[in-house]
């Protein structure tokens, strides 16, 4: 069976599934997304990743022209329409069509995309071992520039230093940000633990309010382990006792080793691993 894309409330084929080349989505990556994950066929935390996405089109003056009751609709029947249960959902919200100028105003129709696909998950050994990573020299971006919370469909700055990490042999890169403090990686919320305290940088430090990190700080809060969002160095990263990361699609990933220093004991801390296997048990009950 093809896959089924809905594009403006229609499904159709992928093979069919295209958009103008005068979107401003394409011209300028003028638009909004969101990355989300299906467990059983449910979206994981829904209403916060569409309550981002109208947060990230109102930053950017861009009216998404469906409630977003109708939007969860779509997201659900483009799921049911692929059969899928265990995946992954990508919204997408571009301004439309418009001149080849900059110019926002003389756009129409914003295309509202909904993809629906089978999950390719990191592999096993990532989880089991964990991963090494390397601090990209590209800078996050600065928030008076374009600020991180704003999931814009213009990623370059992620992908520059994704294409760092790909260089030195890894698959996330970290990102600081134009203090120099520790920001997040490339498509990854980062946390620490030192002490039993797990540390993880605050929105102020330019990243993007993730929601599987919003909800590893509740885990880690009903486990009473405690939580500070606090300015953290790269001297806090290589001196933990444990690293992992955060994301929808790599859901809670283990970090050994940052910059070619081993963190702690060089494989994943008893923290982390209590983290990892209480998200799981939350994402199998939907909450
Ligand atoms: N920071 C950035 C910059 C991100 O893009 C996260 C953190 C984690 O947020 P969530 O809400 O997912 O916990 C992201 C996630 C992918 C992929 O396929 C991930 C993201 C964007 C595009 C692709 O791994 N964003």
């Amino acid at each position: 069976m093809t896959l089924q894309v809905n594009i403006n409330g229609t499904l159709v084929p992928k093979e069919d599934a295209k958009i103008s080349v005068f979107d401003h989505g394409l011209l300028y990556g003028d638009g909004v997304f969101e990355g989300m994950r299906s467990y059983g066929g449910r979206v994981f935390r829904l209403e916060q990743h569409l309550r981002r996405l109208w947060d990230s089109a109102r930053a950017i003056c861009l009216d998404i022209p469906i409630s977003r009751e109708e939007m969860a609709d779509r997201v659900n029947t483009t799921l049911q329409a692929n059969g899928i249960q265990d995946g992954y959902v990508r919204l997408i919200v571009t301004r439309g069509i418009g001149t080849l100028g900059l110019d926002a105003h003389l756009t129409r129709d914003p295309q509202v995309i909904v993809i629906t696909d089978h999950i390719a998950l990191y592999p096993r050994e990532y989880y089991d071992e964990g991963l090494k990573i390397v601090t990209a020299s590209t800078v996050r971006n600065h928030p008076g520039a374009l600020n991180p919370r704003i999931k814009s469909l213009n990623y370059l700055n992620n992908i520059l230093a994704k294409i760092e990490g790909h260089q030195a042999g890894c698959v996330e890169a970290l990102m600081l940000n134009h203090l120099g403090e520790v920001s997040e990686c490339t498509g990854d919320n980062i946390f620490l633990v030192r002490d039993g305290i797990l540390r993880t940088p605050p929105i102020s430090a330019g990243i993007l309010e993730g929601v599987t990190r919003q909800a590893v700080i509740e885990l880690a809060k009903e486990e009473g382990i405690p939580v500070e969002e606090i300015t953290l160095t790269r001297h806090d990263v290589y001196s933990a006792d444990e690293c992992f990361l955060t994301g929808s699609a790599a859901e809670v990933v283990p970090v050994v080793m940052v910059d070619e220093r081993t963190i702690g004991e060089g494989k994943p801390g008893p923290i982390t691993r209590r983290l990892i296997d209480r998200f799981h048990r939350l994402v199998r009950s939907s909450e």
